[in-house]
């Protein structure tokens, strides 16, 4: 970065600190990752200098030669790993790519049934602070409380009684595998259609870990940072029947021009998910979380589900005397980066949950195994132990940065 340098010492130093960062902190926020040089290279190209509305052979623009042949790289090598028949991928992220989805198959006012944010839904599924809840009627659904899991008896009742126009499967601190062929067939016999927000997960579908939504749902959204390992954006993927109405939802109902240099690298990033390492990279994903969730049951903690079988750990702390926010805030005073998150039925407030969400998609990525989720457990035994005690959590930090040495 010898121009960024020279040009904005400020900026370049930030950017080395926080490189530092990432690789001296044990990162364990389900939702983020490590992409590969090349996702990075083709993310900070030339391409940023480029307008491109419009999809491939039919732009507002001229000089789109290589433009076009990257977008339907992006997009072919997107229907290919999900096997669906059309995708796009020009959202700049997930909230408007789940925009797009709604304004295209939905009128405004329309019912959406969604999970409740407190209970693992994302903002765009309906929360009242979310244009999404402003825009349509929400008709929210939550887990059993006995059990953490979804209830597909009191779903489909709810369905019933309220025949939404659209239901959303997919959720950001849900730990369980999704059956999306079940939530199909409640979306069918209301006549609603079926939603899957696969954000979290994409990683793990296209590693075979998780069932995939493909032949269920009409419409599909991931982002593209998550366990997709690739640079910031999202994809939709439906069947070609409901393509036109998609692309003209993202352009031009929602977006301008696509960012090229993001779907340069989601291109890339869909290139490496094809490859048979990604397979192996998707399980380890699974048994470390697997790992991690066993550890902080010994020690205490009381997981939503009893466990996982995705990437995600969700933790209740008050078990230990604590809360959420104080475990995430001691954690990060010793190197480990999680977030605080609501449990379901939680009596706490969003902003001071119950609880802890953590993952293992960026440092899987690193190489770490499961003997390495060993260590992990052993640092947050050591700050829970002593949360009030800084010169401890520094000790810890110490030990926790030459933990991570060996993965720069
Ligand atoms: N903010 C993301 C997450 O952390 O789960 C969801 O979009």
């Amino acid at each position: 970065m010898q121009y960024l340098q020279k040009n904005d010492r400020q900026i370049y130093n930030l950017i080395q600190k926080e490189e530092k960062r990432q690789y001296s902190e044990v990162r364990l926020i389900p939702s983020e990752n490590y992409t590969s040089k090349a996702v990075m290279e083709a993310s900070g190209s030339v391409l940023t200098n480029k307008y491109s509305e419009g999809y491939a052979g039919k732009r507002y623009y001229q000089g789109q030669v290589y433009i076009d042949e990257i977008e339907i790289l992006a997009k072919t090598r997107a229907e290919e790993l999900f096997k669906v028949s059309h995708a796009n991928v020009q959202p700049y992220s997930g909230s408007p790519a789940n925009l797009a989805c709604y304004m295209a198959l939905l009128e405004p006012g329309d019912k959406i049934m969604g999970m409740t944010l407190t209970s693992g839904g994302h903002l765009t599924h309906g929360a009242s602070v979310s244009a999404i809840g402003k825009l349509f009627e929400i008709v929210p659904y939550t887990v059993s409380e006995k059990t953490g899991l979804l209830d597909f008896d009191e779903l489909e009742k709810i369905a019933i009684k309220e025949k939404p126009k659209l239901i959303i499967a997919g959720y950001t601190a849900y730990p369980r595998k999704v059956s999306f062929s079940k939530f199909k067939a409640i979306a069918k016999k209301v006549g609603a259609y079926l939603h899957a927000d696969i954000a979290h997960i994409s990683g793990l579908i296209v590693s075979g870990e998780h069932p995939s939504p493909s032949p269920h749902a009409d419409t599909i959204m991931t982002t593209t940072h998550k366990s997709l390992r690739g640079p910031r954006g999202a994809m939709i993927m439906c069947n070609s029947k409901l393509a036109q109405d998609i692309d003209r939802a993202v352009f031009p109902g929602l977006q301008g021009g696509p960012h090229d240099n993001t779907t340069a690298a989601i291109a890339v990033a869909l290139k490496e998910a094809l490859g048979s390492d990604f397979r192996k990279y998707g399980k380890q994903v699974v048994r470390n979380a697997q790992a991690l969730a066993e550890g902080l049951q010994e020690i205490g903690l009381k997981l939503s589900t009893g466990g996982t079988d995705t990437h995600l750990i969700l933790a209740d702390v008050t078990p230990l005397g604590l809360i959420g926010k104080q475990a995430a805030v001691a954690l990060e005073k010793a190197g480990l980066i999680v977030n605080a998150n609501t449990i379901p039925f939680d009596k706490r407030s969003p902003f001071s949950p119950s609880g802890i969400r953590l993952g293992t998609p960026a440092i899987t990525t690193l190489g770490m195994k499961e003997k390495e989720m060993k260590e992990i457990v052993k640092f947050i035994k050591e700050v829970f132990d002593h949360v009030d005690n800084d010169r401890k959590l520094k000790q810890v930090r110490k030990e926790v940065e030459e933990f991570m040495a060996s993965y720069r």
